[in-house]
């Protein structure tokens, strides 16, 4: 793991141009009558969910090319999210996916986890590939296939999440689903989002009173003709339809290209209905690029509503972040920390929105100035802040510079047993 000594001795390294760059970043803000003090608070509020699959090395359809010193399994991961919150301070809780993270003693995993502060965010549900020992196949589908029973084993599997989630500490349950259709024509598209409606009903009915239901919505892929609950207004359909506390999760690479995003956050906030995040970066479709690697702006402009939802004071406005990325020429832990920052920074640069202003531009239809207020807030560099951030709660300054110091990968290799490539895969 790494060393408390070690980060301590990094900082201290650093530490001179660090309070050098942060005074002179706090006299900056004072002229604007900004108060740096405020959004370190900010800043340190703060926290994002680590996927338990990004530790590991992605891949695409066509290959995936491990990297040295892979989890093996959930105590593996459980290690490197460890390491990932020590280094950033801003990822303390960790999403599990079922079946492959689960463990027939919980309270090894809670003990493991807690003793590197971490908790567990939202279980995820997994019917979207055939396991080894399933007796069906979800190759057409699993919530809203044509066969009764096969519907019937994707809604156990689901139940079988919740129960797992209750012994671990989370609240939540995240549903995503790969059904769809290939040919016009393959699919009765009403039938199926009944029989997913029908199927989701009964997944709704076993949440624990304290538990919500997010559903996952994603334009295409791995169905290339129609999905079933393809965008937010699918999500939002079924969410309506199951009950209050079903809400619709946004997967930032899981719209159509040019989708305004920010906008569909707005919509689902205002009606209590927005779940949270799995933020990702993309070029090109669901790429799930490293959080602000492309658009580092969208980023901001989805904190922006965040904000804006926040201070509107909207019911049942809760969001949920996560991370959900897919590291292929990276090593995940490194890309996990720099995209954990990107997600913080975009929330407290956002602290430094002049509202006032922005809400002055905009009933006086001035958009220029509008447009500015948001831009001069997204080109102040907030680095030194997060850097403060992770200092105080004892995280580094550096947090990739101290990573490659510490020699943890090169630690962990030696033990894990490099994992086989070749084939696809999305984990
Ligand atoms: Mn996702």
């Amino acid at each position: 793991m790494i060393d408390q000594n070690r980060i301590a001795e990094d900082n201290a390294a650093r530490e001179p141009r660090h309070r050098a760059e942060f005074e002179a970043l706090a006299s900056l803000l004072d002229a604007r009558g900004i108060d740096v003090a405020g959004l370190v608070t900010r800043a340190m509020a703060f926290s994002v969910a680590i996927p338990s699959w990004g530790v590991g090395t992605g891949g695409t359809r066509f290959a995936r090319f491990p990297g040295p010193g892979e989890p093996r399994g959930i105590e593996d991961k459980i290690d490197d999210c460890g390491v990932i919150h020590a280094l950033s301070r801003v990822t303390p809780a960790v999403s599990l996916h079922i079946p492959w993270d689960i463990t027939d003693d919980p309270a090894a995993l809670i003990e493991r986890a807690s003793v590197l502060g971490l908790g567990f965010d939202a279980v995820n549900s997994n019917t979207f590939m055939d396991q080894p020992d399933q007796p069906l196949s979800y190759k057409f589908g699993s919530l809203s296939h044509t066969d009764r029973t096969v519907r019937e084993q994707a809604i156990a599997h689901n139940r079988a999440c919740i129960e797992f989630g209750q012994k671990i500490g989370s609240t939540a349950l995240t549903v995503w689903i790969g059904d769809g259709s290939n040919f016009p024509g393959q699919a009765h598209l009403g039938r199926a989002f009944d029989r997913y409606l029908a199927s989701m009903e009964e997944i709704y009915a076993a949440l624990p009173a304290d538990w919500h239901l997010f559903i996952e919505h994603k334009v295409y892929e791995p169905a290339f003709y129609s999905t079933v609950i393809s965008d937010w207004g699918s999500s939002y359909l079924a969410a309506t339809s199951l009950g209050p506390r079903a809400k619709c999760l946004v997967d930032l690479g899981h719209h159509a290209p040019n989708t305004n995003v920010e906008q569909i956050v707005a919509r689902l906030a205002r009606v209590g209905r927005l779940a949270g995040f799995h933020f990702n970066d993309s070029k090109y479709g669901d790429d799930d690029l490293d959080s602000g690697s492309i658009d580092p702006y969208g980023l901001f402009l989805v904190f922006n509503e965040l904000t804006e939802a926040e201070l509107s004071g909207y019911a049942d406005f809760a969001p949920a972040y996560m991370l959900d990325q897919s590291h292929n020429v990276t090593d995940p832990i490194e890309s996990l920390i720099v995209s954990a920052v990107e997600v913080q920074r975009a929330f407290v640069q956002n602290g430094l929105v002049d509202r006032a202003a922005l809400h002055g531009a905009q009933e006086a239809n001035d958009a220029l100035a509008a447009s500015e207020t948001l831009k001069a807030a997204f080109r102040t560099d907030v680095g030194p802040i997060l850097a403060e951030a992770r200092l105080r709660a004892g995280g580094a300054l550096d947090p990739v510079g101290a990573y490659r110091a510490s020699g943890y990968r090169r630690a962990v290799a030696q033990r894990r047993p490099t994992a086989a490539g070749g084939g696809g895969g999305i984990v």
